[in-house]
This record gives structure tokens, C-alpha cells and sequence, in this order.
């Protein structure tokens, strides 16, 4: 990440504005999080999964820099962690700056900078690390697989990328997609058949800038876009509850936002987050939502993600 852009993560701050947020269960802090950036659920083994990008949020080019120092830890349904360091395992290669997941039949993938990385599950093995810098990949963000396609966000280079083979076991190609600099500021992703949601995070202009969660059909002119009822913000993580409700965290009202299926308006409800980043859905219809700058994952019950 550019340095003013660290800079302003660490002490970007702004207040909330959402009336009446419902309460957010509070996560208890530590555990051993460093820059926990996503999580994600495995729908077959029930696992959870938080990607973190290692070490101190001051340090030079800490979200993006290539320090060996990123790894993904197991958590407890409640946010806690069950297992600190999971992935790599002892003696496998070392993770940079590990971000968004996808998992798809036992096999994570895992956004790390300018390349994807996955692993079996089961028994931890890397099974490919997918090079990304002859598409000038330097902000490898998210991973979602839409129609069994993954698609991958890179914040920087304000573009998405269609990983071919993945739903395979191994990816073979990388294709961007739409024209050059379509996706600006491209961070979160979800997807429900080849309907996609791109939350977007201008990261080069944090304090003055904003930007949007849009909605636009794959295989279809990329540039048929259309904005969702969210405002005007600094977008992280998508997530999709079983209703179709649509979850978006952002950094400047610092908190998660719900848009109801067909609702006009979107709602918050949590306030008070800290560097809200890639959330997930669990099969139980809670959020988890790591906020990033406070080391912690916080879970938002059922009742309170309406
Ligand atoms: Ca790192
Ligand atoms: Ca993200």
C-alpha cells in the first residue's frame, strides 16, 4: 500500500452518523490477532477461517509489503480464536499480506498481494501459489467464486480478475476482466448465481475520498453497473446472509451496513468498529467482522444483523 495511504489507515477516524445501530456483542480482545483483514466459514466442515496480514498496522507498507509475516488463524464461532497460527504450517512457505478467502470443496484460496495461494484443508498442504505480477496485481484483495468462476479484486490496480481453473483444484489462466481501471478502488466481493456486488475503497485518498457498493451481472457489459442503496463510504467486506440480505462494512461511519432483499435503503447496524474489514456470514446467521485495527473479530447475533 502506497505509505500516506498507511498513514491514514492508522489514525483515519470519523464519526458515525447511522441513528440507533443495534448493539454488537463485545469480542474479547487479543487472542493473538495481527491485522485480522477476513474471515470466512467453510459451509461443509463448519471451520471459520481469518486471514491476517501480520504485524503492526505503523509499520512501512504494512498491508501490502511482501514481510513473511501474514498467516490465517481458526476461530471459535464466537470470534475467539481456537487456533492462532493454522496456516502455513511449520516449514511451509510463508504468507505476505494474506487477505481475502474463498473455499470450495475442502480448498482455500487466499489473496496474498500479487498472487493466490491455496491449501487443502484437511491436512494443511499448499496445493499452488498462482503469480499475479504479469497483471500488475500489487493489492490482491478478495476471492469469490461466482457460478463456480473465481473472481479476484486488486484494489490498486482497479481491477478484477477471473481465475480459470480454481473450481478444478488448480488454477491455469488469469484473465481481467472489462476494461482497464473499471473497478476502482476494487475491495469486497460476493455473489449469488452470476449476480456480483464489488464494494469499492478508494485507498489513495481515504480522507476525502468515497465510493460505492455496486451490482453488475457477469458475462454481461461490465460496465452496466448499478450502485446498491448504500451510501457514500469507504467499502471493505461484502457478505450475503441466506435471505439475500446484503452485508457491507465500512471504515468511515465504522460499522457494518444490511440492505434487506428488494429494500430501498440500506441500514447500519454497528457502530464503533475499527477498521471493519471482510465479514462473513455463519450458518448460523451471525456476522463475524474483523476489525482490523483492533486485533480483534467481533460476532453480531442473528436478531441484531436485521
Ligand atoms: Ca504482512
Ligand atoms: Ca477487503
Amino acid at each position: 500500500m502506497h505509505r500516506i495511504a498507511c498513514s491514514l489507515l492508522a489514525t483515519f477516524s470519523c464519526a458515525a452518523f447511522a441513528a440507533d445501530p443495534a448493539p454488537v456483542v463485545a469480542a474479547p480482545a487479543g487472542g493473538g490477532l495481527e491485522l485480522p483483514e477476513s474471515v470466512i466459514q467453510d459451509p461443509d466442515s463448519g471451520l471459520i477461517w481469518c486471514a491476517n496480514v501480520g504485524g503492526k498496522a505503523d509499520a512501512p507498507d504494512a498491508f501490502a509489503a511482501k514481510d513473511g509475516n501474514g498467516f490465517i488463524s481458526r476461530l471459535n464461532p464466537d470470534g475467539t480464536v481456537a487456533e492462532l497460527r493454522a496456516l502455513p504450517k511449520p516449514g511451509g512457505e510463508p504468507l505476505n499480506g494474506p487477505k481475502g478467502m474463498a473455499v470450495l470443496g475442502g480448498a482455500l484460496w487466499v489473496a496474498d498481494i500479487d498472487r493466490v495461494v491455496c491449501y487443502e484443508l484437511e491436512s494443511g498442504t499448499q496445493l499452488q501459489s498462482f503469480d499475479l505480477t504479469e497483471q500488475k496485481v500489487a493489492f490482491a484483495n478478495d476471492l469469490v467464486f461466482v457460478d463456480d468462476m473465481l473472481l479476484l479484486s486488486d484494489t490498486i490496480g482497479d481491477q478484477l480478475i477471473v481465475l480459470h481453473g480454481a473450481e478444478r483444484g488448480q488454477i491455469t489462466e488469469a484473465e481481467v476482466l472489462g476494461a482497464k481501471g473499471l473497478f476502482g478502488g476494487a475491495n469486497g466481493l460476493a455473489a449469488i448465481g452470476a449476480t456480483a456486488y464489488l464494494a469499492s475503497f478508494p485507498l489513495t485518498n481515504m480522507e476525502k475520498g468515497e465510493d460505492f457498493v455496486r451490482k453488475f451481472t457477469l458475462g454481461e457489459d461490465m460496465s452496466e453497473n448499478t450502485r446498491t442503496p448504500l451510501p457514500g463510504g469507504l467499502w471493505d467486506g461484502l457478505a450475503l446472509g441466506a435471505d439475500g440480505t446484503l452485508y457491507a462494512t465500512d471504515w468511515r461511519s465504522k460499522g457494518v451496513w444490511a440492505v434487506a432483499p428488494g429494500a430501498k435503503e440500506a441500514k447500519q447496524i454497528s457502530k464503533d468498529m475499527n477498521g471493519p474489514a471482510d465479514l462473513c456470514v455463519l450458518n448460523d446467521g451471525a456476522l463475524l467482522v474483523p476489525e482490523m485495527l483492533a486485533n480483534k473479530v467481533t460476532r453480531i447475533e442473528p436478531a441484531a444483523a436485521k
